[in-house]
């Protein structure tokens, strides 16, 4: 009997908005099924992807006798810490060669944010973390948690399907001094919609006259333009600067390693001794939380960030992707226009990254998921990674289908 039970009286949770998409695909029996939920990357095939320079360096791991399974340091590998703060801030980057930022590995980038985060609630004087209207769904989760209190400011103006950018300056603006401000560092999700470089330039000037403490999500890196370098200017530009911030970065997409969980949180400190107390603090933070991080994972980026030919074919691998992606934005464009789908679709090919938002509202997404079998997060956002040459029609034909009912 279930009220024998101690937990007799636990509800059930509802699933998440995002990964909950999958459990629903996975029990569609379908074969027209189509999961455009969650931003994981898939072939035309398809299939998920491991990227080749990845099983090469699986390979070398393997193969390499000095390779151990000991506990890492409570702060991760050291060499896919350093590593990992070239690839986001620059090879050639100051605060680097002047030893003011301490980068620890983390759980990716959910770890790395929660991680980040927990840090800011117990040293940090400002309490308050502004996210983006919409955000990441677990943003807000996650920063709660942590213990801080989480306001938003304006981003994405339906109307426009484009930037805010006046919301966004006023609500910085308001914002009080020293707040967090959580930034996408590129490719912004959900909406695939990205400040220019000029308008970051205005962003960071308000934030800095402002003292608001930058907190980069990079979870895209590469993926917005298919080059590591361009993605990661606006971090690099406030970093240029001289002042603090912080950054959590994820390897789940651009190196396609989701489920190893391998990322990094790197705060850019104004000394290298406060950078040091910094860091030892973030051992206090992680110990309890899960002793230290795994070895797998980081030293697969580590080996590949470490060689200059694994790492050419890494960005040969990563731009593949990113054009596969472009290329379907394309397709999908073509098709709703030779169909005749009511509406403007340009930002289809306007927005960038993984994900486009459609605008399709929560009614349409329930008729193309009943309809259709296809499967995408309740915001009309759907991953361009999930879709094929082969799915554009089926999908297009969906869309045309929900916007003509349910216009
Ligand atoms: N930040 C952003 C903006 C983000 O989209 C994700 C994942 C993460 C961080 C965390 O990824 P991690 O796997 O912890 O490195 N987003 C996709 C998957 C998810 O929701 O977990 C998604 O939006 O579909």
């Amino acid at each position: 009997m279930d009220s024998d039970s101690v937990f007799a009286s636990v509800v059930r949770a509802p699933e998440d908005p995002i990964l909950g998409v999958t459990v629903a695909y996975n029990k569609d029996t379908s074969p027209n099924k189509l999961n455009l939920g969650v931003g994981a990357y898939r072939t035309e095939e398809g299939k998920p992807l491991v990227l080749n320079v990845v099983r090469k360096a699986e390979q070398h791991l393997v193969n390499d006798q000095s390779q151990i399974k000991e506990y890492l340091p409570i702060v991760g590998l050291a060499d896919f810490n350093k590593l990992s703060a070239k690839l986001i801030f620059g090879a050639d980057s100051p605060a680097i060669q002047q030893n003011r930022v301490t980068t620890v590995q983390c759980l990716s980038g959910t770890g790395s944010l929660r991680v980040g985060a927990e840090f800011l609630a117990r040293h940090y004087h400002q309490l308050t973390i502004y996210i983006p209207t919409p955000t990441w769904g677990n943003h807000p989760k996650i920063f709660n948690l942590a213990g801080l209190s989480v306001k938003t400011y304006r981003y994405y103006d339906p109307a426009t399907r484009g930037l805010n950018f006046q919301g966004l300056l006023e609500d910085l603006g308001a914002a009080p001094s020293g707040a967090i401000v959580l930034l996408h560092a590129c490719a912004h999700n959900p909406t695939g919609v990205d400040p220019t470089l000029e308008q970051w330039e205005q962003i960071r000037q308000l934030m800095r006259s402002k003292g608001l403490l930058p907190f980069f999500d990079s979870a895209y890196q590469g993926f917005a333009s298919g080059n590591l370098d361009a993605d990661a200017q606006p971090v690099r530009t406030f970093v240029a600067d001289g002042g603090e911030c912080l950054a959590a970065q994820s390897y789940a997409k651009n190196m396609g390693l989701y489920g190893e969980r391998v990322g990094a949180l790197s705060i850019v400190c104004k000394t290298q001794d406060v950078a040091s107390r910094v860091e030892s603090q973030l051992k206090l933070v992680i110990r309890p939380m899960y002793s230290n991080p795994p070895i797998h994972g980081a030293s697969i980026v580590a080996t590949i960030l470490k060689d200059g030919n694994m790492y050419n074919e890494w960005t040969v691998e990563l731009k593949a992707m990113a054009d596969r992606i472009i290329s379907m934005r394309q397709q999908l464009y073509d098709a709703l226009s030779a169909k005749g789908t009511p509406g403007d679709w340009s930002h289809i090919i306007k927005q960038i990254g993984m994900f486009t938002f459609t605008g399709l509202n929560s009614e349409q997404v329930v008729f193309m998921t009943k309809e259709y079998h296809i499967y995408m997060t309740s915001d009309g956002r759907i991953s361009m990674a999930g879709l094929s040459s082969k799915t554009v029609p089926h999908l297009t034909d969906a869309i045309h289908a929900a916007v003509t009912r349910f216009g």
